[in-house]
Protein backbone atom coordinates (compact mmCIF):
# COMPACT_ATOMS: atom_id res chain seq x y z
CA UNK A 1 0.00 0.00 0.00
CA UNK A 2 1.55 3.40 -0.98
CA UNK A 3 -0.54 5.71 0.43
CA UNK A 4 -3.62 5.50 2.30
CA UNK A 5 -6.70 8.14 2.62
CA UNK A 6 -10.43 7.82 3.41
CA UNK A 7 -11.06 11.08 4.73
CA UNK A 8 -14.00 11.95 1.51
CA UNK A 9 -17.12 10.39 0.22
CA UNK A 10 -15.69 9.17 -2.38
CA UNK A 11 -12.98 7.24 -0.96
CA UNK A 12 -12.02 4.16 -3.07
CA UNK A 13 -14.50 1.28 -2.83
CA UNK A 14 -16.28 2.85 0.27
CA UNK A 15 -13.38 1.98 1.98
CA UNK A 16 -10.51 3.97 1.26
CA UNK A 17 -8.16 5.09 -1.77
CA UNK A 18 -4.61 3.00 -1.59
CA UNK A 19 -2.89 3.95 -5.10
CA UNK A 20 -4.11 7.08 -6.51
CA UNK A 21 -7.36 8.98 -5.20
CA UNK A 22 -9.65 9.09 -6.70
CA UNK A 23 -9.53 13.01 -6.28
CA UNK A 24 -6.71 12.55 -7.98
CA UNK A 25 -4.18 13.07 -5.36
CA UNK A 26 -0.90 11.40 -6.62
CA UNK A 27 0.58 8.99 -3.24
CA UNK A 28 2.97 11.40 -3.03
CA UNK A 29 1.02 14.13 -1.98
CA UNK A 30 -1.51 12.13 0.06
CA UNK A 31 1.61 11.05 1.91
CA UNK A 32 3.25 14.66 2.72
CA UNK A 33 -0.23 15.67 3.40
CA UNK A 34 -0.17 13.07 5.62
CA UNK A 35 3.39 14.20 7.20
CA UNK A 36 2.22 17.90 7.23
CA UNK A 37 -1.22 16.93 9.66
CA UNK A 38 1.73 15.16 11.72
CA UNK A 39 4.22 17.98 11.54
CA UNK A 40 1.16 20.16 12.59
CA UNK A 41 0.08 18.14 15.40
CA UNK A 42 3.71 18.24 17.12
CA UNK A 43 3.16 22.53 16.50
CA UNK A 44 0.29 22.06 18.19
CA UNK A 45 2.35 21.01 21.33
CA UNK A 46 4.21 23.53 21.63
CA UNK A 47 1.77 26.09 20.88
CA UNK A 48 -0.81 24.67 22.91
CA UNK A 49 1.56 25.60 26.47
CA UNK A 50 2.73 28.70 25.17
CA UNK A 51 -0.97 29.50 25.07
CA UNK A 52 -1.40 28.24 28.33
CA UNK A 53 1.32 30.28 29.74
CA UNK A 54 -0.47 33.34 28.34
CA UNK A 55 2.14 34.02 25.32
CA UNK A 56 0.89 35.33 22.11
CA UNK A 57 2.28 35.67 18.72
CA UNK A 58 1.56 31.76 17.96
CA UNK A 59 1.29 30.17 15.06
CA UNK A 60 -2.50 29.89 14.62
CA UNK A 61 -2.21 30.91 10.83
CA UNK A 62 0.31 28.34 10.00
CA UNK A 63 -2.17 25.58 11.71
CA UNK A 64 -5.54 26.87 10.22
CA UNK A 65 -3.70 27.35 6.74
CA UNK A 66 -1.92 23.97 6.87
CA UNK A 67 -5.10 22.11 7.98
CA UNK A 68 -7.23 23.81 5.03
CA UNK A 69 -4.23 22.96 2.49
CA UNK A 70 -5.22 18.88 2.88
CA UNK A 71 -9.08 19.12 2.43
CA UNK A 72 -10.19 16.72 -0.58
CA UNK A 73 -8.79 18.32 -3.44
CA UNK A 74 -7.85 21.51 -2.26
CA UNK A 75 -4.09 21.22 -2.97
CA UNK A 76 -2.51 18.73 -5.46
CA UNK A 77 0.95 21.00 -5.05
CA UNK A 78 3.80 18.23 -3.77
CA UNK A 79 6.07 21.36 -4.07
CA UNK A 80 3.86 23.53 -1.95
CA UNK A 81 3.27 20.74 0.83
CA UNK A 82 6.62 20.20 0.95
CA UNK A 83 7.77 23.78 1.61
CA UNK A 84 5.31 24.07 4.30
CA UNK A 85 6.31 20.91 5.96
CA UNK A 86 10.01 22.98 5.72
CA UNK A 87 8.17 26.34 7.60
CA UNK A 88 6.46 24.36 9.97
CA UNK A 89 9.88 22.60 10.92
CA UNK A 90 11.22 25.49 11.44
CA UNK A 91 8.47 27.27 13.88
CA UNK A 92 7.92 24.47 15.43
CA UNK A 93 11.72 24.81 16.33
CA UNK A 94 11.37 28.27 17.54
CA UNK A 95 8.37 27.37 19.57
CA UNK A 96 9.96 24.51 21.45
CA UNK A 97 13.43 27.16 22.26
CA UNK A 98 10.37 29.66 23.45
CA UNK A 99 9.23 26.67 25.61
CA UNK A 100 12.09 25.62 27.23
CA UNK A 101 12.78 29.34 28.42
CA UNK A 102 10.07 29.30 30.02
CA UNK A 103 10.90 26.06 31.67
CA UNK A 104 7.45 24.69 29.92
CA UNK A 105 7.28 21.32 29.98
CA UNK A 106 4.53 19.80 27.37
CA UNK A 107 2.52 17.20 27.06
CA UNK A 108 3.87 14.71 24.56
CA UNK A 109 6.71 16.94 24.03
CA UNK A 110 8.70 13.67 22.53
CA UNK A 111 6.73 12.48 20.60
CA UNK A 112 7.20 11.78 16.85
CA UNK A 113 5.67 14.63 15.89
CA UNK A 114 7.13 16.83 17.95
CA UNK A 115 10.73 15.53 17.02
CA UNK A 116 10.99 14.32 14.38
CA UNK A 117 13.42 16.11 11.39
CA UNK A 118 14.77 16.02 8.02
CA UNK A 119 16.14 17.33 4.61
CA UNK A 120 13.18 18.03 2.66
CA UNK A 121 14.48 15.70 0.10
CA UNK A 122 13.80 12.74 2.34
CA UNK A 123 10.25 14.04 3.31
CA UNK A 124 8.68 11.42 1.11
CA UNK A 125 10.34 8.58 2.93
CA UNK A 126 8.97 9.80 6.51
CA UNK A 127 5.49 10.68 5.07
CA UNK A 128 5.13 6.75 4.05
CA UNK A 129 5.14 6.36 7.56
CA UNK A 130 2.84 8.69 9.41
CA UNK A 131 -0.34 8.38 7.91
CA UNK A 132 -3.67 7.36 9.85
CA UNK A 133 -3.22 3.63 9.47
CA UNK A 134 -0.86 4.31 12.33
CA UNK A 135 -3.16 3.94 14.57
CA UNK A 136 -3.91 0.36 14.87
CA UNK A 137 -7.40 0.20 16.74
CA UNK A 138 -10.05 0.90 14.13
CA UNK A 139 -12.09 2.52 16.57
CA UNK A 140 -9.53 4.82 18.23
CA UNK A 141 -8.59 6.03 14.31
CA UNK A 142 -12.66 6.13 13.59
CA UNK A 143 -12.72 8.75 16.23
CA UNK A 144 -9.74 10.69 15.56
CA UNK A 145 -9.96 11.06 12.17
CA UNK A 146 -13.64 12.14 12.44
CA UNK A 147 -12.04 14.85 15.00
CA UNK A 148 -9.18 15.76 12.31
CA UNK A 149 -11.43 15.86 9.47
CA UNK A 150 -13.93 18.16 11.43
CA UNK A 151 -10.78 20.45 12.26
CA UNK A 152 -9.98 20.88 9.11
CA UNK A 153 -13.48 22.04 7.61
CA UNK A 154 -13.60 24.39 10.86
CA UNK A 155 -10.11 25.62 9.98
CA UNK A 156 -10.84 26.18 6.56
CA UNK A 157 -14.10 28.47 7.83
CA UNK A 158 -11.75 29.83 10.10
CA UNK A 159 -9.24 31.41 7.68
CA UNK A 160 -11.86 33.09 5.64
CA UNK A 161 -13.00 34.84 8.43
CA UNK A 162 -8.97 35.73 9.31
CA UNK A 163 -8.85 36.81 5.92
CA UNK A 164 -11.93 39.88 6.49
CA UNK A 165 -9.96 40.29 10.24
CA UNK A 166 -12.48 38.49 12.28
CA UNK A 167 -11.17 36.00 14.47
CA UNK A 168 -11.66 34.02 17.62
CA UNK A 169 -8.98 32.56 19.99
CA UNK A 170 -11.02 30.24 21.27
CA UNK A 171 -11.19 28.26 18.26
CA UNK A 172 -7.19 28.61 17.85
CA UNK A 173 -6.94 27.17 21.43
CA UNK A 174 -9.17 24.30 20.40
CA UNK A 175 -7.28 23.46 17.18
CA UNK A 176 -4.42 22.84 19.55
CA UNK A 177 -6.22 20.51 22.13
CA UNK A 178 -7.52 18.30 19.53
CA UNK A 179 -4.49 17.80 17.39
CA UNK A 180 -3.01 17.56 20.91
CA UNK A 181 -5.22 15.16 21.60
CA UNK A 182 -4.54 13.09 18.00
CA UNK A 183 -1.22 12.20 19.99
CA UNK A 184 -3.25 10.51 23.16
CA UNK A 185 -3.17 7.06 23.28
CA UNK A 186 -4.75 6.57 26.86
CA UNK A 187 -7.92 8.50 26.06
CA UNK A 188 -11.19 6.77 26.47
CA UNK A 189 -13.95 6.23 24.07
CA UNK A 190 -16.26 8.84 25.80
CA UNK A 191 -13.34 11.21 26.35
CA UNK A 192 -12.84 10.94 22.30
CA UNK A 193 -16.50 11.51 21.63
CA UNK A 194 -16.07 14.77 24.18
CA UNK A 195 -13.82 16.03 21.84
CA UNK A 196 -15.77 15.26 18.55
CA UNK A 197 -18.48 17.01 20.21
CA UNK A 198 -16.82 19.58 21.34
CA UNK A 199 -15.36 20.35 18.02
CA UNK A 200 -19.35 20.94 16.83
CA UNK A 201 -19.31 23.99 19.31
CA UNK A 202 -15.98 25.02 17.40
CA UNK A 203 -17.52 24.54 13.99
CA UNK A 204 -20.48 26.26 15.81
CA UNK A 205 -18.29 29.35 16.04
CA UNK A 206 -16.31 29.40 12.96
CA UNK A 207 -19.21 29.22 10.65
CA UNK A 208 -20.81 32.29 13.22
CA UNK A 209 -17.43 34.42 13.08
CA UNK A 210 -17.04 34.16 9.55
CA UNK A 211 -21.12 34.98 9.16
CA UNK A 212 -20.10 37.79 10.92
CA UNK A 213 -17.08 38.33 8.78
CA UNK A 214 -19.24 37.99 5.39
CA UNK A 215 -22.03 40.22 6.38
CA UNK A 216 -20.46 43.08 8.36
CA UNK A 217 -17.49 43.68 5.28
CA UNK A 218 -20.45 42.60 2.36
CA UNK A 219 -23.91 43.46 3.91
CA UNK A 220 -26.47 40.38 4.82
CA UNK A 221 -27.25 38.14 1.51
CA UNK A 222 -30.35 39.45 -0.06
CA UNK A 223 -32.86 37.62 -2.53
CA UNK A 224 -31.33 37.93 -5.99
CA UNK A 225 -31.95 36.87 -9.38
CA UNK A 226 -28.79 35.60 -10.43
CA UNK A 227 -28.24 35.44 -14.19
CA UNK A 228 -26.75 32.03 -15.60
CA UNK A 229 -26.20 33.42 -19.56
CA UNK A 230 -22.88 35.61 -20.59
CA UNK A 231 -21.76 38.79 -22.00
CA UNK A 232 -19.91 39.46 -24.66
CA UNK A 233 -16.78 40.51 -23.16
CA UNK A 234 -13.95 38.26 -21.99
CA UNK A 235 -14.12 36.96 -18.69
CA UNK A 236 -12.57 35.39 -15.45
CA UNK A 237 -14.12 32.88 -13.71
CA UNK A 238 -13.90 32.52 -9.90
CA UNK A 239 -14.50 29.45 -7.67
CA UNK A 240 -14.38 28.68 -4.40
CA UNK A 241 -15.57 30.36 -0.90
CA UNK A 242 -13.10 33.06 -0.28
CA UNK A 243 -15.55 36.25 -0.39
CA UNK A 244 -11.96 38.64 0.09
CA UNK A 245 -10.16 37.47 -2.93
CA UNK A 246 -14.34 37.87 -4.74
CA UNK A 247 -13.66 41.41 -3.49
CA UNK A 248 -10.66 42.32 -4.41
CA UNK A 249 -10.85 40.74 -8.16
CA UNK A 250 -14.12 43.07 -8.61
CA UNK A 251 -12.47 46.06 -7.47
CA UNK A 252 -9.60 45.21 -9.91
CA UNK A 253 -11.73 44.71 -13.58
CA UNK A 254 -13.90 47.59 -12.89
CA UNK A 255 -13.24 49.38 -15.51
CA UNK A 256 -10.95 46.72 -17.66
CA UNK A 257 -13.49 45.47 -20.29
CA UNK A 258 -13.30 41.93 -18.58
CA UNK A 259 -16.25 40.38 -16.61
CA UNK A 260 -16.70 38.61 -13.57
CA UNK A 261 -18.45 35.12 -13.45
CA UNK A 262 -19.07 32.54 -10.33
CA UNK A 263 -18.59 28.63 -10.36
CA UNK A 264 -19.72 26.26 -8.41
CA UNK A 265 -19.40 27.41 -4.37
CA UNK A 266 -18.84 31.18 -5.29
CA UNK A 267 -22.06 31.63 -6.62
CA UNK A 268 -23.91 33.07 -3.24
CA UNK A 269 -21.59 36.14 -4.05
CA UNK A 270 -24.01 37.21 -6.17
CA UNK A 271 -26.39 37.67 -3.21
CA UNK A 272 -24.15 40.05 -1.24
CA UNK A 273 -25.11 43.94 -1.61
CA UNK A 274 -21.21 45.01 -1.95
CA UNK A 275 -20.99 42.55 -5.10
CA UNK A 276 -24.03 43.61 -6.99
CA UNK A 277 -23.04 46.67 -6.87
CA UNK A 278 -20.09 46.33 -9.65
CA UNK A 279 -22.05 46.24 -13.19
CA UNK A 280 -19.44 43.81 -14.51
CA UNK A 281 -20.33 41.19 -12.48
CA UNK A 282 -21.83 39.00 -14.55
CA UNK A 283 -23.49 36.06 -12.83
CA UNK A 284 -22.79 32.12 -12.38
CA UNK A 285 -21.59 30.01 -15.24
CA UNK A 286 -22.03 26.66 -15.18
CA UNK A 287 -22.57 23.70 -11.79
CA UNK A 288 -21.20 22.00 -8.87
CA UNK A 289 -17.09 21.59 -9.16
CA UNK A 290 -17.81 18.60 -10.59
CA UNK A 291 -18.70 19.40 -14.26
CA UNK A 292 -15.46 21.64 -14.32
CA UNK A 293 -13.83 19.80 -17.12
CA UNK A 294 -15.88 20.50 -19.43
CA UNK A 295 -17.52 24.35 -18.26
CA UNK A 296 -13.93 25.62 -18.13
CA UNK A 297 -13.14 24.78 -21.40
CA UNK A 298 -16.22 26.14 -23.12
CA UNK A 299 -15.74 29.12 -20.34
CA UNK A 300 -12.65 30.52 -22.56
CA UNK A 301 -11.07 33.27 -20.01
CA UNK A 302 -9.25 32.44 -16.69
CA UNK A 303 -10.05 30.70 -14.04
CA UNK A 304 -9.33 31.56 -10.17
CA UNK A 305 -9.64 29.07 -7.16
CA UNK A 306 -9.56 30.49 -3.90
CA UNK A 307 -10.17 26.86 -2.40
CA UNK A 308 -11.46 23.26 -2.96
CA UNK A 309 -12.48 21.85 -5.27
CA UNK A 310 -10.22 21.30 -8.29
CA UNK A 311 -10.60 18.51 -10.44
CA UNK A 312 -7.34 17.63 -12.47
CA UNK A 313 -7.22 18.24 -16.31
CA UNK A 314 -8.27 15.69 -18.44
CA UNK A 315 -4.72 15.12 -20.94
CA UNK A 316 -7.00 16.62 -23.50
CA UNK A 317 -7.93 19.85 -21.72
CA UNK A 318 -6.95 23.20 -23.40
CA UNK A 319 -7.57 25.61 -20.41
CA UNK A 320 -4.99 24.01 -18.08
CA UNK A 321 -2.85 27.02 -18.68
CA UNK A 322 -5.89 29.12 -17.66
CA UNK A 323 -6.21 28.59 -14.32
CA UNK A 324 -4.99 30.29 -11.28
CA UNK A 325 -4.79 29.41 -7.79
CA UNK A 326 -4.47 31.61 -4.28
CA UNK A 327 -4.69 30.83 -0.82
CA UNK A 328 -4.48 27.40 0.19
CA UNK A 329 -5.66 25.94 -3.19
CA UNK A 330 -2.81 24.52 -5.58
CA UNK A 331 -2.30 22.33 -8.55
CA UNK A 332 1.31 21.91 -10.31
CA UNK A 333 1.50 23.60 -13.38
CA UNK A 334 -1.44 26.17 -12.31
CA UNK A 335 0.06 28.98 -11.48
CA UNK A 336 -0.44 30.61 -8.30
CA UNK A 337 -1.38 34.30 -6.91
CA UNK A 338 0.85 34.96 -3.76
CA UNK A 339 -0.99 35.69 -0.20
CA UNK A 340 -1.29 39.66 0.94
CA UNK A 341 1.76 41.29 2.37
CA UNK A 342 1.84 44.25 4.12
CA UNK A 343 -2.12 44.89 4.57
CA UNK A 344 -2.09 45.47 0.61
CA UNK A 345 -4.65 43.70 -1.62
CA UNK A 346 -3.41 40.33 -3.45
CA UNK A 347 -2.09 41.85 -7.13
CA UNK A 348 -4.77 39.71 -9.77
CA UNK A 349 -3.01 41.63 -12.70
CA UNK A 350 -1.51 39.39 -14.32
CA UNK A 351 -4.83 36.93 -14.39
CA UNK A 352 -6.66 40.34 -15.91
CA UNK A 353 -4.42 40.58 -18.43
CA UNK A 354 -4.71 37.09 -19.61
CA UNK A 355 -8.63 37.45 -19.74
CA UNK A 356 -7.81 40.20 -22.22
CA UNK A 357 -5.85 38.11 -24.58
CA UNK A 358 -9.16 35.33 -24.39
CA UNK A 359 -12.66 35.04 -26.01
CA UNK A 360 -15.94 35.34 -24.29
CA UNK A 361 -17.76 32.46 -22.60
CA UNK A 362 -19.63 30.35 -24.63
CA UNK A 363 -23.09 30.15 -23.35
CA UNK A 364 -24.10 27.09 -22.04
CA UNK A 365 -27.38 28.39 -20.40
CA UNK A 366 -29.84 31.11 -20.09
CA UNK A 367 -31.93 32.37 -17.32
CA UNK A 368 -31.72 32.92 -14.33
CA UNK A 369 -31.35 31.10 -10.48
CA UNK A 370 -32.76 32.62 -7.39
CA UNK A 371 -31.02 32.75 -4.08
CA UNK A 372 -29.99 35.02 -0.94
CA UNK A 373 -31.87 33.23 1.69
CA UNK A 374 -29.52 33.58 4.48
CA UNK A 375 -31.13 34.26 7.96
CA UNK A 376 -31.49 37.82 7.56
CA UNK A 377 -33.77 37.62 4.29
CA UNK A 378 -35.64 35.36 6.00
CA UNK A 379 -36.21 37.00 9.14
CA UNK A 380 -37.59 39.53 7.01
CA UNK A 381 -40.22 36.82 5.28
CA UNK A 382 -40.66 35.61 8.90
CA UNK A 383 -44.61 36.85 9.32
CA UNK A 384 -44.89 34.69 5.96
CA UNK A 385 -43.30 31.88 6.51
CA UNK A 386 -44.70 31.66 9.64
CA UNK A 387 -48.46 31.82 8.51
CA UNK A 388 -47.71 29.63 6.15
CA UNK A 389 -46.64 27.19 8.17
CA UNK A 390 -49.59 28.07 10.59
CA UNK A 391 -52.20 27.73 7.56
CA UNK A 392 -50.72 24.20 6.39
CA UNK A 393 -49.46 25.89 3.57
CA UNK A 394 -46.12 24.92 4.08
CA UNK A 395 -46.08 21.47 5.87
CA UNK A 396 -42.61 20.24 6.26
CA UNK A 397 -38.98 22.33 5.43
CA UNK A 398 -36.05 19.78 4.48
CA UNK A 399 -32.45 20.52 4.88
CA UNK A 400 -31.16 19.71 2.16
CA UNK A 401 -27.34 21.42 2.36
CA UNK A 402 -24.13 20.20 2.09
CA UNK A 403 -21.83 19.42 -0.38
CA UNK A 404 -22.56 17.77 -4.54
CA UNK A 405 -19.79 15.20 -6.41
CA UNK A 406 -19.75 13.53 -9.55
CA UNK A 407 -20.39 9.84 -8.54
CA UNK A 408 -23.67 8.61 -9.85
CA UNK A 409 -25.65 7.70 -6.87
CA UNK A 410 -26.40 11.78 -6.44
CA UNK A 411 -29.29 11.62 -8.50
CA UNK A 412 -30.71 10.91 -5.75
CA UNK A 413 -30.96 13.89 -4.76
CA UNK A 414 -32.08 15.49 -7.84
CA UNK A 415 -35.28 12.91 -7.60
CA UNK A 416 -36.13 13.50 -4.16
CA UNK A 417 -36.51 17.17 -5.18
CA UNK A 418 -38.77 16.46 -7.75
CA UNK A 419 -40.64 14.05 -5.31
CA UNK A 420 -41.10 16.35 -2.81
CA UNK A 421 -44.73 17.57 -2.24
CA UNK A 422 -45.76 20.91 -3.10
CA UNK A 423 -46.38 22.21 0.24
CA UNK A 424 -42.44 21.55 1.55
CA UNK A 425 -39.74 23.85 1.33
CA UNK A 426 -36.50 22.62 0.85
CA UNK A 427 -33.66 24.67 2.76
CA UNK A 428 -29.84 24.76 1.40
CA UNK A 429 -26.32 25.58 1.41
CA UNK A 430 -23.09 24.49 0.44
CA UNK A 431 -22.68 22.98 -3.78
CA UNK A 432 -25.35 20.43 -3.00
CA UNK A 433 -28.65 22.91 -4.19
CA UNK A 434 -27.04 22.19 -8.04
CA UNK A 435 -28.80 19.21 -7.92
CA UNK A 436 -32.39 21.03 -7.67
CA UNK A 437 -31.28 24.60 -8.32
CA UNK A 438 -32.45 24.77 -11.28
CA UNK A 439 -35.39 22.43 -11.53
CA UNK A 440 -39.11 24.37 -11.82
CA UNK A 441 -40.21 23.67 -8.53
CA UNK A 442 -42.72 26.95 -7.76
CA UNK A 443 -43.07 28.37 -4.70
CA UNK A 444 -45.49 28.27 -1.86
CA UNK A 445 -47.54 31.84 -1.76
CA UNK A 446 -44.39 34.20 -2.93
CA UNK A 447 -41.91 31.73 -1.31
CA UNK A 448 -39.67 29.92 -3.74
CA UNK A 449 -39.46 26.36 -3.08
CA UNK A 450 -35.90 25.81 -2.57
CA UNK A 451 -34.80 28.86 -0.51
CA UNK A 452 -30.40 29.06 -0.64
CA UNK A 453 -28.42 30.36 1.91
CA UNK A 454 -25.34 30.16 0.24
CA UNK A 455 -22.42 28.50 0.99
CA UNK A 456 -21.83 25.61 2.99
CA UNK A 457 -20.87 27.72 5.98
CA UNK A 458 -24.08 29.77 5.13
CA UNK A 459 -25.69 26.31 6.69
CA UNK A 460 -25.09 28.08 9.68
CA UNK A 461 -27.65 30.42 8.72
CA UNK A 462 -30.42 27.58 8.59
CA UNK A 463 -29.75 26.67 11.90
CA UNK A 464 -30.22 30.27 12.64
CA UNK A 465 -33.21 30.03 11.32
CA UNK A 466 -34.31 26.88 12.52
CA UNK A 467 -33.79 28.50 16.15
CA UNK A 468 -36.01 31.40 15.64
CA UNK A 469 -39.13 29.24 14.66
CA UNK A 470 -38.75 26.96 17.54
CA UNK A 471 -38.72 30.41 19.34
CA UNK A 472 -41.81 31.32 17.16
CA UNK A 473 -43.21 28.42 17.68
CA UNK A 474 -42.37 28.51 21.13
CA UNK A 475 -41.11 24.67 20.88
CA UNK A 476 -38.34 23.60 23.57
CA UNK A 477 -37.22 20.89 21.37
CA UNK A 478 -35.50 22.05 18.21
CA UNK A 479 -36.07 17.99 16.76
CA UNK A 480 -40.12 19.41 17.24
CA UNK A 481 -40.11 21.29 14.28
CA UNK A 482 -41.33 20.42 11.17
CA UNK A 483 -37.83 20.27 9.58
CA UNK A 484 -36.37 17.13 7.91
CA UNK A 485 -32.52 16.58 7.65
CA UNK A 486 -31.41 15.09 4.53
CA UNK A 487 -28.15 16.07 3.94
CA UNK A 488 -25.23 15.54 1.38
CA UNK A 489 -21.83 15.33 2.48
CA UNK A 490 -18.05 15.27 0.21
CA UNK A 491 -15.13 16.41 2.13
CA UNK A 492 -14.58 17.73 5.50
CA UNK A 493 -16.36 20.94 5.46
CA UNK A 494 -19.33 19.18 5.32
CA UNK A 495 -18.14 17.13 8.37
CA UNK A 496 -17.62 20.24 10.40
CA UNK A 497 -20.98 21.11 9.44
CA UNK A 498 -22.71 17.39 10.38
CA UNK A 499 -20.72 17.87 14.00
CA UNK A 500 -22.14 21.53 14.32
CA UNK A 501 -25.65 20.11 13.74
CA UNK A 502 -25.03 17.17 15.84
CA UNK A 503 -23.99 19.54 19.03
CA UNK A 504 -26.78 21.92 18.31
CA UNK A 505 -28.61 19.01 18.89
CA UNK A 506 -30.31 18.29 15.78
CA UNK A 507 -31.32 14.48 15.66
CA UNK A 508 -32.30 11.95 12.72
CA UNK A 509 -30.06 13.44 10.27
CA UNK A 510 -30.15 11.16 6.98
CA UNK A 511 -26.70 11.56 5.59
CA UNK A 512 -25.90 10.62 2.02
CA UNK A 513 -25.00 9.10 -0.75
CA UNK A 514 -22.83 6.88 1.55
CA UNK A 515 -21.84 7.37 5.35
CA UNK A 516 -18.33 8.28 5.55
CA UNK A 517 -15.88 5.37 5.12
CA UNK A 518 -13.50 6.89 8.45
CA UNK A 519 -16.58 5.75 10.75
CA UNK A 520 -15.33 2.14 12.09
CA UNK A 521 -18.81 0.08 12.83
CA UNK A 522 -18.94 0.27 16.17
CA UNK A 523 -18.26 4.33 15.99
CA UNK A 524 -21.12 4.72 13.51
CA UNK A 525 -23.56 2.69 15.89
CA UNK A 526 -22.70 5.03 18.33
CA UNK A 527 -23.91 7.79 16.06
CA UNK A 528 -26.80 5.58 14.85
CA UNK A 529 -27.79 4.94 18.48
CA UNK A 530 -27.49 8.14 20.08
CA UNK A 531 -28.05 10.96 17.37
CA UNK A 532 -29.78 8.61 15.01
CA UNK A 533 -28.09 9.31 12.20
CA UNK A 534 -28.95 7.22 8.89
CA UNK A 535 -28.00 6.47 5.50
CA UNK A 536 -30.21 7.45 2.59
CA UNK A 537 -32.47 4.69 0.55
CA UNK A 538 -34.60 4.74 -1.99
CA UNK A 539 -36.06 8.23 -2.83
CA UNK A 540 -39.17 6.57 -2.25
CA UNK A 541 -38.99 4.99 1.03
CA UNK A 542 -37.38 8.23 2.64
CA UNK A 543 -40.45 10.12 1.28
CA UNK A 544 -42.51 8.35 3.05
CA UNK A 545 -40.16 8.11 6.29
CA UNK A 546 -40.04 11.74 6.42
CA UNK A 547 -43.21 12.81 5.59
CA UNK A 548 -44.79 10.55 8.19
FE1 LIG B 1 -9.57 9.30 -1.90
FE2 LIG B 1 -11.14 11.29 -1.02
FE3 LIG B 1 -8.72 10.90 0.03
FE4 LIG B 1 -8.99 11.86 -2.46
S1 LIG B 1 -9.60 12.85 -0.53
S2 LIG B 1 -7.55 10.29 -1.78
S3 LIG B 1 -10.79 10.70 -3.14
S4 LIG B 1 -10.48 9.51 0.15
FE1 LIG C 1 -18.81 21.90 -2.45
FE2 LIG C 1 -16.27 21.24 -2.80
FE3 LIG C 1 -18.39 20.59 -0.26
FE4 LIG C 1 -18.58 24.15 0.15
S1 LIG C 1 -17.16 23.08 -3.31
S2 LIG C 1 -19.59 22.39 -0.38
S3 LIG C 1 -17.84 19.92 -2.21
Amino acid sequence: MSMFCFQCQEAAKGTGCTIKGVCGKTDEVANLQDLLIHTIKGIAVFSKALREAGESNLPDRLIIESLFMTITNANFDEEAISNRITEALAIRKELKKRADLLGLTPEFASVDAATWFSEPALYNLKAGKVGVMNTANEDVRSLRELLVYGMKGAAAYTEHACNLGFEDEAIYAFLEKGLVATLNDNLSADEQVGLVMECGKIGVAAMALLDKANTTRYGNPEITRVNIGVGSRPGILISGHDLKDIEELLAQTEGTGVDIYTHSEMLPANYYPAFKRYKHFIGNYGNAWWKQNEEFESFNGPVLFTTNCIVPPKASSTYAERVYTTGASGYPGFAHIADRTAGKPKDFSVIIEHAKRCAPPVEIEKGEIVGGFAHAQVFALADKVVDAVKSGAIRKFFVMAGCDGRMKNRDYYTEFAEKLPGDTVILTAGCAKYRYNKLALGDIGGIPRVLDAGQCNDSYSLVVIAMKLKEVFQLYDINDLPIAYNIAWYEQKAVIVLLALLYLGVKNIHLGPTLPAFLSPNVATVLVNTFGIAPIGSVDDDMKLFLN
